[in-house]
């Protein structure tokens, strides 16, 4: 018993001795950054999807309509990694039309020089991509070219509030191909097609199906984020990883 417990003890050192070798590399490197692109309509969860994620507060949630289109940037520290989340509010909103979408792209291009990862946040229940979210993903194309779809995840929020739960899987499979789509007809046929989705409920820690959603969220992430904004994101998300196979890592809920 106190072997076991001993031996325990020695092993978390080990990692956290790991970790901070790390951290230290990272930071050596210059390489202890990541920054997020949220997209999506006012009230689909952007901000409390990312809040979710990072376990933390980061981004302000709303429960109220923004009534200015301004590219806004939330800075952030977790164990030593830096992180950006920039938002942009009213790029898929109806008010934004009328002559606005030039103004938008100049702002979206000036603020944001380049992201790890760009969120595509849309309601999972919706049964079409809406006419301001077609023109959103035609500015994003307009201001980032092909490259933005690479790192790009759908994530479908408030699950739950879909019925029957018995068609979920379905559901899943058709929203996620009606967003491609879209995206499809700006970027080649093989990119869009290989954009993931993960469906999520920030208010539920399950999906219709049953699933806890957080981890694939998380393992979604890890294959989508640039390849140098990997290992920072695992870095500042560490301490809230459980393992759950030996080659799996899944998040804790907060
Ligand atoms: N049931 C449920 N509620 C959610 C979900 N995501 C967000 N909410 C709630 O919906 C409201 C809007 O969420 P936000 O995260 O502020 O949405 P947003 O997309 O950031 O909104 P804007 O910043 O205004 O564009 C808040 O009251 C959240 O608590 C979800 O998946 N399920
Ligand atoms: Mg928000």
């Amino acid at each position: 018993m106190e072997n076991q417990a001993f031996e325990n003890h020695d092993k978390s050192g080990q990692r956290k001795k790991m970790a901070d070798e790390t951290l230290a590399d990272l930071n050596k490197k210059g390489n202890n950054k990541f920054t997020l692109l949220l997209v999506g309509r006012t009230g689909v969860g952007k901000s409390s999807s990312i809040d979710t994620l990072l376990g933390k507060e980061v981004a302000k949630v709303n429960d109220s309509k923004p009534e200015t289109m301004k590219v806004t940037k939330y800075p952030g520290q977790t164990n030593d990694i830096k992180y950006d989340i920039i938002d942009t509010p009213g790029l898929c909103d109806d008010f934004a039309v009328a002559g606005h979408d030039e103004a938008y792209l100049n702002q979206i291009i000036e603020n944001v020089k380049s992201f790890d990862l760009m969120w595509f946040v849309a309601f999972f229940a919706d049964t079409r991509v809406s006419a301001d979210e077609m023109r959103a993903i035609k500015m994003l194309h307009k201001a980032f070219g092909k490259a933005a779809w690479d790192k790009t995840v759908l994530v479908l929020t408030f699950s739950n509030s879909f019925f029957p739960p018995a068609d979920f899987a379905k559901k899943l499979e058709s929203r996620t191909e009606a967003i491609q789509n879209e995206i499809g007809k700006h970027c080649s046929i093989t990119l869009a097609p290989a954009i993931p989705s993960v469906a999520i409920d920030n208010a539920i820690i399950t999906n219709p199906d049953g699933q806890e959603w957080l981890g694939e969220l998380y393992t979604t992430i890890i294959e989508r984020i640039s390849a140098n904004a990997a290992l920072p994101f695992i870095m500042a998300t560490a301490s809230r990883l459980k393992v759950e196979k030996p080659d799996k890592f899944v998040l804790k809920t907060a």
